[in-house]
């Protein structure tokens, strides 16, 4: 059975399960996390030198890290990647713009806010630029969502479930998601799927 190496509070592990359960693929779960050191610990280095999760164990033993190669991964040959060559980019582009301008605002926002571990980081400079770079990102998705029902085609895809992960705790960071309409309505759009699985689950 996959083997999920993950914390499970964390939007990046979350992307995964949610994925995991659209495709109806069974996993078990191992909790690591940089909270209690594990993530840097040698046993889990040699199965992800990156020491982050998520990083999941095929069932041949083989071992995939970073959260949006493992959707990719997975969503092969599924609807949940389109197989026409600009639609399929079109997806790639929400997921390095998710990796690049989205997560390390929204995300890091949300953790230097909520873990009282990470307090000591959250200088005031550091995070009003944090708020300004996530509500840009932010608006980039508005602007998609305001005119199309998903990000990337005509379809529900890994680009809705990657943006999903931190987009809908933004609040927990401090972002303002009345102020973004279009998203609200993906959120729920999101939400009310067959399979959807809350973070908590
Ligand atoms: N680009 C990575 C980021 C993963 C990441 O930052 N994971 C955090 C938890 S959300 C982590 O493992 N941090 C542990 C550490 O930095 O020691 C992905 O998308 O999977």
């Amino acid at each position: 059975m996959l083997t999920l190496y993950q914390q499970h509070d964390s939007g990046n592990c979350y992307k995964v399960r949610l994925a995991l359960s659209h495709l109806q693929l069974p996993f078990r779960t191992v909790a690591v996390s940089s909270l209690d050191g594990s993530t840097r610990q040698p046993e889990f280095l040699s199965k992800n030198p990156i020491g982050k999760v998520p990083a999941i164990e095929l069932d041949d033993g083989r071992f995939l890290a970073e959260s949006n190669a493992i959707l990719l991964h997975f969503a092969e040959a599924t609807p949940l990647l389109p197989g026409e060559a600009y639609d399929r980019a079109k997806v790639y582009q929400w997921l390095f713009f998710e990796q690049y301008s989205h997560e390390p605002a929204i995300a890091v926002r949300r953790a230097l806010s909520v873990y009282p571990e990470r307090r000591a980081d959250a200088g005031e400079a550091r995070m009003a630029q944090l708020l300004d770079a996530g509500n840009r990102a932010l608006a980039v998705v508005e602007n998609r969502l305001a005119s199309a029902e998903w990000l990337a085609g005509n379809a529900f895809s890994v680009a809705d479930i990657s943006l999903y992960a931190y987009t809908h705790m933004a609040d927990q960071g401090g972002y303002d998601l009345a102020a973004f309409p279009a998203i609200g309505r993906w959120l729920a759009r999101v939400a009310s799927l067959p399979r959807h699985v809350t973070i908590d689950t």
